[in-house]
């Protein structure tokens, strides 16, 4: 869908291209701002600033490898479904979220970086990824709360970018949001089901509640007071709706669905605040947030060397796929000649 990376332009290319109207930078800046002022899209081939262009990459890139790493906490739990019906809905959710990650690198590698440079930046440790990844999934309770919690609060962070300034961007996160919903759905879903089952079973749900709500709620990022990158991404258009607004619709949705659950929120202060037509609720643990986006959380050495392990697994299917390419290319020449 979006694989021309090798046929973007570069700056120097997009000059030849436009040389008389947008000669000028400034003029070139000038169209730019008028384009995200008036809320316009801004598509792969039109000039754009260095600076937004790297801000994308790394917000994109660095989605992209969230999802790719994201498969492998549920993703060790698919053999160890305990129907055949829950394991058709894991795979079909896990398989998904790979999905997802090749529409990101595919809308990431028109602007001009290769996949093959992210993977690079992923596998050497130097990309981030989403925070969340980086904790184990102790039992089948926490799949559910992975889909319910975790997808719940992704979908939260995710449909404002349906509307992201970057074409290929926004038009990627509208098929994804789709999807995530209908993963939020199934990890409730199999919640109220363990909800109805035995005291165990809602002991499990509990406690993987307790483990993961904070988790979540620090998966939108700092605070605004501390995000560095939100001004100009909300200036550009790419983000719409800050951390700490996301962050607060989410306690703000989730609260009700845990009542109808069953399951309590492990926060005391988490009270409804008629004033502020909100939820408040308590304190972020932030240095644990960024002991784990620092590399040091329980598991970030494991998902990496799995995700670096899996690549070098997978070198023959690309070599494959690369001799298929060149056989029928030089076929195609063969007859053309
Ligand atoms: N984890 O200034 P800000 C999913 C970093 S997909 C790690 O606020 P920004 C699907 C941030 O990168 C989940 N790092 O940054 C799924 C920045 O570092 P940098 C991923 C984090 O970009 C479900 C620094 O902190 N979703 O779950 C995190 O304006 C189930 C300062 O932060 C996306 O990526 C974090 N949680 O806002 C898959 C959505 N938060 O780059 C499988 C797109 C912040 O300057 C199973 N991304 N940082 O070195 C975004 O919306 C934004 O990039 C934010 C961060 C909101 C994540």
């Amino acid at each position: 869908m979006y694989t021309q990376s090798m046929s973007v332009p570069d700056e120097a290319g997009s000059r030849t291209v436009q040389p008389l109207a947008l000669s000028e930078p400034a003029e070139r800046m000038a169209r730019f701002d008028a384009c995200i002022d008036a809320d316009g899209r801004i598509e792969p081939q039109d000039w754009m600033p260095e600076a937004y262009r790297k801000t994308l990459v790394r917000q994109i890139s660095q989605h992209a490898h969230s999802e790719i790493v994201g498969m492998l906490p549920e993703g060790n739990w698919i053999s160890r479904a305990p129907s055949l019906k829950r394991k058709a809905i894991l795979l079909a959710k896990v398989q998904d979220e790979g999905g997802h990650g090749l529409y990101l690198y595919s809308a990431a590698e028109t602007l001009g970086t290769s996949r093959d440079q992210m993977l690079d930046a992923l596998h050497s440790g130097r990309a981030k990824y989403s925070s969340i990844f980086n904790y184990p999934t102790l039992n089948w309770a926490d799949v559910g709360v992975v889909g319910w919690l975790v997808d719940g609060a992704a979908i939260m962070n995710q449909v404002p970018l349906c509307r992201c300034s970057y074409g290929p961007y926004a038009r990627a996160m509208v098929r994804v949001c789709k999807e995530e919903s209908f993963h939020q759905r199934q990890g409730y879903e199999a919640l109220l089901v363990m909800m109805r089952g035995t005291q165990a079973q809602r002991d499990m749900v509990q406690d993987a509640v307790n483990r993961w709500w904070w988790k979540c709620l620090a998966m939108f990022g700092p605070p605004d007071s501390d995000s560095p990158n939100s001004g100009q991404g909300m200036r550009w258009g790419i983000k719409r709706v800050s951390n700490d607004d996301l962050r607060q619709q989410f306690v703000d949705a989730t609260v009700p669905q845990a009542k109808v659950l069953g399951v309590s929120l492990p926060d005391p202060l988490l009270k409804w605040n008629e004033e502020r037509q909100h939820h408040d609720y308590g304190p972020i643990d932030w240095d644990e947030f960024w002991n784990t986006v620092n590399g040091n959380g329980p598991c970030n050495k494991e998902r990496l060397a799995t995700r670096v392990k899996a690549h070098q697994d997978g070198a023959w299917v690309r070599e494959a796929a690369l001799a298929h390419a060149r056989k029928q290319e030089q076929r195609r020449m063969k007859e053309a000649a």
